[in-house]
């Protein structure tokens, strides 16, 4: 189910590890030492197995293992019953934007004024007006292709026209591509958006599949966001490198030192959020960025973006700016539950074909559960739009 680490990962050799694995609180070995200065931030081990005590941030229904690494696969049976869980909370979470665009089809003839209707229904959803027009005129020409005689059957249509559009978004994120040392993510985003509590559900699903993951709290700003990402990684039963107030960029440059030492598959960076016209923290980001790339050459090889998808337009505006700043690597699109605006990632594929690039939505989240994080995928989201 998790295609992100299925395909590099799981399905084949696991690359060796980069250097040998030392006792947790052995001092990291960067490969090559920071021209910036980075103070030793503390590591803070947290020996699994997992506690029995979930966060009360966030709570959820699926039992963390005693072992992290050493949970299997889940049965054939179990993970149809969980992909099928999926759906459904991706159809209720999706309610909302969807509500809109499916009344239109409700006892609807195929004449202008449904056209009209489903116009205003999408840019409603924060399409955007090129997307909109785009899926407008394809719709229209799959209709008149198919012979489409009922509303029904536009309805379909209008599901495989989204399909079409949103598929240059879908991407598995993948883990274990390198020959040396950790796969790094640096997860960036303005505040509140989800960037700590979509590292919690990511690393649970990493956990899950027996990859080794190490936090790097590098969001030092406030005492309360080490505890937030600490209590995810005492959780997950994985190490988290923090350090009390300080330099981001030197807390993220111990982390990937500290997950080469360790032979670690995955180092996630959290960073605080910020706004983009906040310029001083946003070359703090980019500092952040670049003494990664210090710690371990070719690092990160991700750089992701969250956004809360109540943003709506709004989000756009966000991911220009951090891309700029940060040459994103990938989205995740948080909070699809409760909005009405989950039509922006319509207007996010229209940016990224104008800018000829690809920008996955790597993963999407529609509530606060561990598994409300799934992978992003175009036919199942635009099914569950519109089912
Ligand atoms: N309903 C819903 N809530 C979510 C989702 N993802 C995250 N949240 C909630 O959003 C709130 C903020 O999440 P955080 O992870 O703390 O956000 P953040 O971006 O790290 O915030 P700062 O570090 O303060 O910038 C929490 O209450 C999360 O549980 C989602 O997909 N749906
Ligand atoms: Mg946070």
């Amino acid at each position: 189910m998790f295609r992100f680490l299925k395909e590099k990962f799981f399905g084949g050799a696991k690359p060796p590890a980069p250097v040998a694995p030392p006792a947790d609180d052995a001092p990291a070995a960067p490969a090559a030492p920071p021209t910036e200065p980075a103070p030793a931030a503390a590591t803070v081990p947290v020996a699994p197995p997992a506690p029995p005590a979930a966060p009360a941030a966030a709570a959820d229904t699926v039992p963390v293992p005693a072992t992290p690494g050493a949970s299997p696969e889940p049965s054939p049976d179990a993970s149809a019953a969980t992909r099928q869980g999926w759906l459904t909370r991706l159809r209720d979470g999706l309610r909302k934007t969807g509500s809109a665009l499916t009344a239109v089809f409700a006892g609807a003839r195929i004449d202008d004024a449904l056209y009209e209707e489903l116009e205003t229904a999408l840019l409603l959803a924060d399409a955007g007006t090129q997307a909109t027009q785009h899926l407008l005129s394809d719709l229209q020409r799959r209709v008149k292709a198919a012979g489409a005689t009922d509303a029904a059957q536009v309805r379909t249509l209008l599901a495989d026209a989204l399909t079409e559009w949103l598929a240059p978004l879908q991407k598995p994120l993948e883990v274990g591509a390198q020959a040396d040392g950790p796969t790094v993510w640096m997860v960036a985003g303005v505040n509140g958006a989800g960037k700590t509590t979509t590292i919690g559900k990511l690393t649970w699903h990493l956990a899950q599949h027996g990859a080794t993951v190490l936090l790097a709290a590098a969001d030092t700003f406030r005492a309360a966001a080490r505890e937030q990402l600490g209590t995810w990684a005492e959780r997950n039963g994985v190490d988290i490198v923090a350090q009390e107030g300080g330099d981001p960029a030197a807390v993220a440059f111990d982390a990937v030192s500290a997950g080469r030492a360790r032979g670690k598959d995955v180092v996630i960076v959290d960073t605080a959020g910020r706004l983009p016209t906040q310029l001083h923290l946003m070359e703090e980001l980019r500092k952040v960025k670049r003494v990664v790339a210090k710690a371990q050459a070719g690092a990160p090889h991700e750089v992701l973006l969250v956004i809360d998808g109540n943003t709506g337009q709004n989000a756009l505006a966000q991911v220009k700016a951090f891309d700029a700043a940060l040459q994103l690597t990938g989205l995740i699109v948080t909070k699809l539950d409760g909005t009405a605006k989950g039509g922006v990632l319509c207007a996010i594929a229209q940016w990224a074909r104008e800018q000829r690039r690809t920008l996955p939505v790597y993963f999407i989240g529609v509530g606060e559960r561990l598994e409300d994080l799934q992978p992003f995928d175009a036919r199942e989201f635009a099914q569950a739009l519109l089912a």
